[in-house]
């Protein structure tokens, strides 16, 4: 019996580490939102969910395919359209996406959103570029807390698999 709780906490462990490498970003869909500060003051990785909520029947949601439509409000031919009302987005890789409301002159009213994704250790890899007073990088004390970069994530996992294995025995 006791190894079930065991077990049991180390999946929900594990469901915790990888909960925090990904973010919800909510996006108030209307046309009173200033959406481009809204996203401006964002960063959306790879991994990321945009959620788009507004009033059901009121909006809509269309992906549009190139800046152009974007720009023109042209939603003629969107690629993607949702309606629920709590759309979900998963930004599964780097690049821009573009997204506007079906609703009649909504566009045009600034409807709209630009969404840049970068790769999820983009970020980091920015702002140490050419800072040669940030020599603070002590990686003695927390390696575990360091964020893992798409292209070691499977590592990281892997990692992550064996540190349970291993609390298994020790919790034994
Ligand atoms: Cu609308």
């Amino acid at each position: 019996m006791k190894a079930v709780y065991k077990i049991l906490l180390v999946i929900y462990l594990a469901l915790g580490a990888t909960e925090v490498l990904a973010t919800q970003h909510v996006v108030t869909w209307d046309v009173s939102t200033d959406l481009n500060s809204w996203a401006s003051g964002r960063t959306f990785k790879v991994g990321d969910q945009l959620v788009f909520k507004y009033m059901k029947g009121l909006h809509s949601l269309l992906e549009l395919s190139s800046e152009k439509e974007y720009k023109n409000c042209n939603i003629g031919n969107a690629a993607d359209s949702k309606n629920g009302g709590n759309d979900v987005v998963k930004l599964t890789k780097p690049g821009t996406r573009y997204f506007a409301c079906g609703t009649l002159g909504h566009c045009d009213q600034g409807m709209k959103l630009k969404i840049k994704t970068v790769a999820s250790n983009g970020s980091s890899q920015d702002s140490s570029q050419d800072s040669p007073s940030s020599s603070s990088t002590t990686t003695s004390n927390t390696p575990t807390s360091a964020a893992p970069s798409s292209r070691t994530f499977g590592a990281f996992a892997l990692a992550l698999a064996s540190y349970c294995i291993g609390l298994l025995y020790i919790l034994d």
